[in-house]
């Protein structure tokens, strides 16, 4: 059960590592959170904003295999940010965005031979930006003027978790079904940069491993597992 154990502290380098670190004596479902990061991790060699407002936690999860992990975390962050009525959409392959800008993001480490960590950071009440993360990011507060009861919304998320994660377990095609409509991208032509190299096609589908199926101008399907789309046309 996600959240039936919740390790809390004031500030940890990055709940991922910390996570990992107690992973292997630690039941499914056990929690690690923090109020800040002080080396929050984005995906290899990226950083992650992590200031106090923010929800920074990382889940320990123990599954037979580690494929759509992080696309179900997207769908239960989009499904928590959905119910504070914020306007959000899902970016391929597992950014949640506030029009152009990202308000979460997911980092599944696998740790050992059966210990997935799933990082979840959401923007909440975070008021500014560094100038370099000004046109990238946003936060709930800032979409709303607000602050947000960031207990509240961490139980949801929680909730969501342990739901998302039990439809991935026994019915993963319904998992994929919402996660096609939360990110509406199936259809579309995008360009997609892929190490430097930059790709474009229509998009056709995922795959049961949330990989894009992308078909190039002469009707070949490429099926991408990783990069960053650039634009959607
Ligand atoms: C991610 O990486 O989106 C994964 C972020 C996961 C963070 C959580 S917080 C709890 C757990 N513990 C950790 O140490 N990490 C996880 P990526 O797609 O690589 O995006 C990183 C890029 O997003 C950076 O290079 C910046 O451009 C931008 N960025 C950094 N901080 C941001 C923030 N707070 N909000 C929006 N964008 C940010």
């Amino acid at each position: 059960m996600i959240g039936k154990k919740i390790y809390k502290f004031e500030k940890l380098d990055s709940t991922n590592d910390y996570a990992s670190k107690i992973a292997k004596e630690s039941a499914e479902g056990t929690v690690v959170i923090a109020d800040c990061q002080s080396k929050g991790k984005g995906t290899p060699g990226k950083t992650w904003f992590s200031p106090e407002g923010g929800i920074w936690l990382s889940v320990i999860l123990k599954p037979k295999s580690a494929s759509c992990i992080s696309l179900m975390a997207s769908v239960a962050v989009y499904e928590t940010l959905k119910s504070l009525k914020l306007p959000v959409r899902i970016k391929w392959p597992n950014d949640v965005m506030i029009k152009n800008k990202k308000i979460s993001g997911v980092l599944t480490e696998a740790h050992g031979k059966n210990n997935a960590i799933v990082g979840i950071g959401i923007n909440l009440n975070i008021p500014e930006f560094p100038n370099e993360l000004k046109s990238v990011a946003t936060s709930a507060m800032l979409e709303r003027g607000k602050a947000f009861n960031k207990q509240k919304v961490i139980n949801i998320l929680i909730k969501q978790l342990e739901k998302k994660y039990s439809l991935l377990k026994k019915k993963k095609e319904k998992l994929l079904k919402e996660w096609k409509k939360y990110a509406n991208i199936i259809g579309k032509q995008i360009k997609i940069n892929i190490s430097g190299e930059l790709v474009e096609g229509k998009v056709k589908d995922i795959d049961d491993n949330g990989a894009l199926m992308v078909e190039m101008a002469g009707g070949k399907v490429k099926k991408i597992t990783t990069g960053t789309i650039s634009a959607e046309l």
